[in-house]
């Protein structure tokens, strides 16, 4: 038996040759780059490109700074400095072939519960050049429905009573940006890596509303020195799995205590607009683009809509994977519906993308079985992801008088789904911040169906659409008394008007 082999950087030499592993020295590497939330998709998107960048092109001056906010980062923290900052990306292909490279563009991590101090210090330091961010779609303290800043969250309390122990990505950024300010060491670039519209107008206008009320003198100089490029993201990446961890020690002789598994299809195109500068990226296949506001809507109204399209009805029928919701003839062809009838005719005028190959390549992409991207992963904090992936298109539709009965559809599972029992009674928890109320709400959607579009921070003012209510309440009808399956069958073959 072939002994495996610890994942460190004195073990680097010793992995089989199968393995890719950095060629450049990691001790010349230079960080400018302070990242916020470094969790499996951070290690499949950004620290991949920034690898390659060292890699292929031997450009070392954009070395990664992981910071880890929440106690939850507390294990990435121990595992990385354990393995010197290295991990595996284990890309799997959609002939079942598997690739592994060890990624070493991260040369640095600081546990901020630890030394809160420390980590607003190098964000102030003259080297970093930009603060990366993936916070989740709910992490920016938005209210969905009124789009303003939430200063009644206790942790944003907290934040602007005790400035020099923050808890939250605001606290930490205003505090660095006021020492950047006072010492005079310049703007840099704040980039959001969330799967949000807008993403960087909305960090702006989070970070602006926190400021304006905890550090005032801050803000003229924000908007004078700092910049916010909105950017789409893109690459399926799945919560890892034990068997990967065993996979990768069998079949590649790593012994990794947390890989990351992803689909070999990337995708990055941010506005190129860096306030200090930034790696070159579009080397390794980034795009940078004057405008990202269609290839976001595309991107957030077709794939992550699209994952939560398969995501509701699979967990009713009792998948657990995405890929068994996107190979059942049902599913597949009421997703293919819903991105031809509802999702496409608001896209408006996409240049160059050829939308029908880009659909395809989408189903393709959540049919690859090797993925193993758990149905739950998507369900889980629906209620920042439904306001961001789905209503920006019932509401296009609405304003357009086109058609919403799919989504409708969709919002109607979710209500079920939040009932917490699948069509084969078994039970799964509600894994998400507003779980009470979404629970509330389902539990009393049974005498008044009405009342789960009543969450207004969910829905907005929605509850008022006739058209939409309508479609809503036949359908949670129709879903309360046959299964998900039968009544997607009706909704394809158009008998359910
Ligand atoms: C997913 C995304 O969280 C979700 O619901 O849709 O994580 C998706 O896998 C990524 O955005 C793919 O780029």
């Amino acid at each position: 038996m072939k002994l495996s082999i610890a994942l460190n950087q004195d073990n680097l030499g010793k992995l089989p040759a199968r393995v890719k592993v950095p060629s450049y020295n990691r001790d010349e590497v230079k960080t400018s780059i302070v990242h916020i939330g470094v969790g499996n998709f951070h290690r499949s998107h950004e620290a991949f490109y920034t690898n390659e960048l060292m890699e292929r092109h031997g450009i070392l001056d954009c070395g990664i700074c992981g910071v880890g906010l929440l106690d939850y980062d507390r294990r990435i923290y121990n595992i990385l400095k354990d393995q010197d900052g290295l991990y595996t990306l284990v890309v799997k292909e959609l002939d079942g072939s598997k690739s592994a490279r060890v990624i070493g563009s991260i040369v640095e991590f600081m546990f901020a519960p630890e030394n809160p101090i420390a980590v607003i210090e190098k964000m102030a330091s003259p080297d970093i050049k930009i603060i990366s961010l993936t916070i989740t779609e709910g992490g920016y303290n938005l209210n969905e429905a009124t789009g303003e800043f939430d200063f009644s969250n206790p942790v944003i309390i907290q934040d602007m009573k005790n400035p020099l122990s923050p808890k939250t990505v605001f606290g930490y950024l205003a505090q660095a940006l006021k020492l950047r300010m006072n010492r005079g060491v310049g703007g840099c670039t704040i980039q959001s890596c969330d799967n949000i519209q807008g993403n960087g107008h909305v960090a702006k206008k989070a970070l602006i509303n926190y400021v304006r009320h905890a550090e005032p003198a801050l803000e003229a100089w924000i908007e004078e020195n700092v910049s916010f490029p909105n950017a789409m993201v893109d690459r399926i990446t799945p919560v890892t799995l034990t068997d990967d961890i065993e996979n990768l020690q069998q079949e590649f002789l790593v012994e990794d205590q947390w890989p990351v598994v992803c689909e070999p299809f990337i995708q990055w195109v941010i506005e190129d607009d860096f306030a200090a500068g930034r790696p070159a990226w579009e080397k390794v296949g980034v795009q940078f683009v004057n405008d990202v506001l269609p290839y976001e809507n595309m991107k957030l109204r077709l794939l992550n809509a699209g994952h939560s399209v398969l995501g509701m009805l699979g967990a009713l029928h009792g998948y657990k994977t995405i890929d068994e919701a996107a190979s059942d003839p049902d599913f597949s062809n009421f997703l293919k519906d819903f991105m031809d009838k509802e999702v496409s005719p608001t896209l408006g005028d996409l240049g160059g993308i050829n939308l029908d190959d880009y659909k395809k390549s989408l189903v393709a992409r959540f049919q690859n079985v090797h993925i193993k991207d758990m149905i739950a992963r998507i369900c889980l904090e629906s209620s920042a992801k439904i306001p961001i992936f789905l209503l920006p298109t019932v509401k296009s539709q609405l304003k357009q008088e086109g058609n919403i009965s799919r989504a409708a559809f969709i919002v109607a599972a979710w209500c079920k789904y939040n009932d917490g029992i699948d069509e084969n009674g078994n039970t799964y928890p509600i894994e998400d911040a507003m779980s009470n109320e979404l629970i509330r709400a389902a539990a009393l959607s049974h005498q008044l169906p009405i009342r789960f579009l009543e969450i207004k921070s969910i829905f907005g003012d929605l509850v008022n659409n006739e058209a939409f209510v309508q479609a809503f309440l036949r359908s949670l009808s129709l879903l309360r008394s046959h299964k998900v399956k039968e009544c997607v069958k009706q909704i394809n073959e158009g008998t359910f008007k």
